[in-house]
């Protein structure tokens, strides 16, 4: 098939996965073409199956906010004709839903069919997308999209709970390409970061308020108290500063290391004892599988689509947001007790194995071939 995959970019959840998604597709024989602001972060080696199309906006003295969905939408029009795209996978509704749907319009006009797959990954839905400046519009895009998939049974619901949609959700979870990490140790330098008898403690974000940025750093105060440990901050964004002045008001300099978007994610997760996501909200939580898969036990929060992903007692412990001594509690009961961190440690990864790419890859190809058959059947 010839699939057009528009996302976000950026080193966040979405982009992530409409990347992995997409390089995996090729490698079943699809072409696949990113149409996007920026080659996405994790897309490599581009070759003929796998292309990018940039989509630019030019200024205008007239303009106060650039017309994005526009020039996306026109973008969009032109790869379908040039690449005789059979199937638009968009992620992230906002605006991305919205400008296929225009897309889509243009060519019908032109004779052409396209059939749209949006999915939605959280925020698009709970905290931007049901706010009343943009609802009606989102609301009108996933009940205009051919197909519509959601990361989460907890997306699933809220999507319901919060928009008028008639169309029928499937939840196709996020993935991990557990092959990649099963038998390939990756050289992990713990000793260069650390000495023996530390824990390493690891948080990835885009340290949006959302994230609860400050609720990671009192919860590393607290077990730092009761063992030798270290704290890994990866990623940035507006709570950076924040977090910075509480780590310094606390005296943990020495402890706290901020590596900024780091490029270096697998070698950080595999000298990591404990994956720390202390969100207010998500949907899913791919950093967390992420961890998991290498073998990183998970304290997390119990919202959204988190429980669904950690599973409490096994692959790590869930608890309230904001409730950081029961947190802290249960990350020194974990990193203090060697046998039951060896058995947390395997217990994660067996459960990162039931999010194998090779599953979930084969449901979005299905899901584009019943939208093809639908469009066609029209
Ligand atoms: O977390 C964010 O603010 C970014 C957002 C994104 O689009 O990258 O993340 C959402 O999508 C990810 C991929 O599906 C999920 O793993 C995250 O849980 C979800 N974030 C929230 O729901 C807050």
């Amino acid at each position: 098939m010839n699939i057009a995959i528009v996302c976000y970019p950026t080193f966040g959840g979405s982009g992530v996965v409409a990347t992995e998604l997409g390089m995996a597709l090729t490698r079943n024989g699809h072409q696949v073409h990113f149409v996007t602001y920026k080659q996405p972060v994790r897309l490599e080696a581009l070759n003929a199956k796998l292309r990018f199309h940039e989509v630019f906006v030019p200024d205008y003295p007239l303009f106060r906010y650039l017309p994005y969905e526009l020039a996306l939408s026109s973008r969009l029009v032109d790869v379908v004709k040039t690449y005789h795209i059979d199937v638009l996978h968009v992620h992230y509704a906002i605006p991305h839903a919205y400008a296929a749907y225009m897309t889509k319009k243009i060519l019908q006009d032109e004779g052409i069919i396209v059939p749209i797959v949006t999915t939605l990954h959280g925020t698009d839905i709970t905290l931007v997308g049901s706010h009343p400046f943009y609802k009606p519009a989102v609301a009108f895009s996933i009940n205009h999209s051919d197909s519509v998939t959601a990361v989460s049974e907890s997306l699933k619901r809220e999507t319901y709970e919060y928009f008028e949609v008639q169309k029928n959700i499937k939840v196709i979870p996020n993935f991990i390409d557990v092959e990649k990490y099963r038998n390939k140790p990756i050289p992990c330098e713990r000793d260069l970061l650390v000495s023996a008898e530390e824990k390493i403690l690891t948080h990835i974000s885009n340290f949006r308020p959302v994230k609860r940025i400050v609720d990671v750093l009192k919860v590393f105060e607290r077990v730092q108290k009761a063992l030798p440990a270290k704290l890994m901050m990866i990623g940035d964004g507006p709570e950076t500063k924040r977090a910075k002045q509480f780590v310094k008001a606390a005296g943990l300099e020495d402890q706290v290391l901020f590596l900024g978007k780091s490029n270096e994610i697998d070698k950080i997760l595999c000298y990591t004892d404990l994956f720390l996501l202390l969100s207010e909200q998500e949907s899913f939580g791919l950093s967390a599988l992420e961890a998991m898969v290498h073998r990183v036990p998970v304290i997390s929060t119990n919202v959204g689509g988190l429980p669904e992903v950690n599973i409490d007692g096994f692959s790590g412990y869930l608890h309230d947001v904001g409730a950081v001594e029961a947190m802290a509690k249960s990350a020194v009961r974990l990193l203090k007790n060697p046998t039951l961190l060896t058995q947390f440690k395997q217990q994660a990864f067996e459960t990162a194995c039931r999010y194998d790419l090779k599953n979930v890859v084969a449901l979005y190809e299905q899901e584009y071939q019943d939208a093809v058959d639908r469009a066609n059947d029209h």
